[in-house]
């Protein structure tokens, strides 16, 4: 493990003004968000949609990384060229999804575990060599009536720490992502109180299994009232609970925090990341690494058709740039287009 080289890739992604794109969805989920826009999943589909994504002209201003799924990572542009390459040449680094999915915990009725650890280490060198220089693994915390317990937190700090330790030794970065769930009623209070005792988990496995901090980037959900509760917290209530949370469990040594969106509209978790970044310096870069957030609006101007392939990219590189002007607290929702 190089542990200078490790630093420098974590540090890089969170450079002034950048962020991350999460394009890791599952072969389920990208069929979710195909449907929604009546697009076959077809494999195809899939690499046209990727393509216009990663060629958007102008974007590295704004994006230092991209997730990329297990099929994404040996596709190539239209032109023959390896996605990596395309993304290399920009300066924009490749990441790569290395878990396996949240599935059912066994005797946790509602409660998820992350899988992929068999058979992880021998998979990370192919990574490697295919040009990946970080990777991502995501946990997934559901807060509802008696859940989550604190046997499912610790099993999935264990695996995300697990999952850590054989990055670094495979020269990858980790991103490390324990999402606690906006879907329920719960209060922004419960969130916030389940988002400490998990991320305190998750610090005290890294730890425990001696991760160099400095050579991970953390991926948390902002604290943010559940979907369902009447009492849905402002902007700058989301921004004072998230850092609040932050800067009692999580050690400054983590090179960065770059949060997931989480099913927030693309206006609010822009406005988030801009009002948390307003509030001053804080001893980490706070970005993102939003999938929604940033494709929303891209598949919805897209639609499957190669005729709206340039206001797709228009629709990439507007998100990308208001989430850039979030990274130093400079955005407004006057910047949005005319609806
Ligand atoms: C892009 O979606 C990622 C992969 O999800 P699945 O494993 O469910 O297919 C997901 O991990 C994503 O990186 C994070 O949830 C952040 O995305 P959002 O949309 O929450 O910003």
């Amino acid at each position: 493990m190089n542990v200078g080289e490790l630093e420098a890739v974590a540090r890089s992604l969170v450079a002034p003004g950048k962020g991350i794109l999460a394009a890791d969805e599952s072969a389920p989920t990208i069929e979710k968000r195909f449907k929604a826009i009546d697009v076959p999943s077809t494999e195809e589909n899939r690499r046209a949609y990727r393509d216009l994504l990663f060629t958007t002209p102008g974007v590295s201003e704004f994006i230092s990384g991209v997730i990329l799924y297990d099929e994404t990572i040996r596709q190539r542009a239209a032109d023959g060229t390896p996605f990596t390459k395309v993304l290399e040449r920009q300066g924009i680094v490749p990441g790569i999804k290395v878990d396996e999915g949240a599935k059912a915990l066994i005797g946790f009725p509602g409660e998820k575990i992350a899988e992929g650890l068999d058979g992880l280490r021998g998979r990370l060198p192919e990574y490697r060599t295919l040009g990946a220089r970080f990777a991502k693994w995501r946990a997934v915390i559901d807060i509802g009536a008696g859940i989550p317990t604190r046997y499912c937190i610790q099993a999935n700090a264990h695996a995300l720490a697990r999952y850590a330790a054989l990055c670094q030794e495979a020269g990858l970065v980790p991103i490390v992502e324990p999402e606690v769930l906006m879907d329920g009623n719960h209060t922004i209070e419960r969130c916030e109180e389940v988002t400490t005792e998990v991320l305190s988990l998750v610090y005290a496995e890294l730890t425990a299994h001696r991760v160099v901090l400095e050579g991970t980037l953390l991926k948390p959900n902002m604290v943010v009232s559940g979907k369902g509760c009447p009492d849905q917290a402002g902007a700058s209530r989301v921004a004072e609970a998230t850092v609040r949370t932050l800067y009692r469990v999580v050690p400054p040594a983590v090179s960065g925090i770059v949060f997931l969106s989480g099913g927030q509209t693309p206006r609010q978790a822009t406005e988030h990341l801009s009002v948390m970044n307003a509030l001053g310096k804080h001893p980490w870069e706070l970005s993102f690494s939003y999938g929604r957030a940033l494709q929303d609006p891209v598949l919805k101007a897209w639609k499957g058709k190669a005729a709206n392939v340039p206001a797709a990219k228009e629709a990439f590189f507007l998100r990308s740039k208001l989430n850039g002007a979030a990274r130093f607290g400079r955005y407004s929702t006057s910047m949005e287009p005319a609806a």
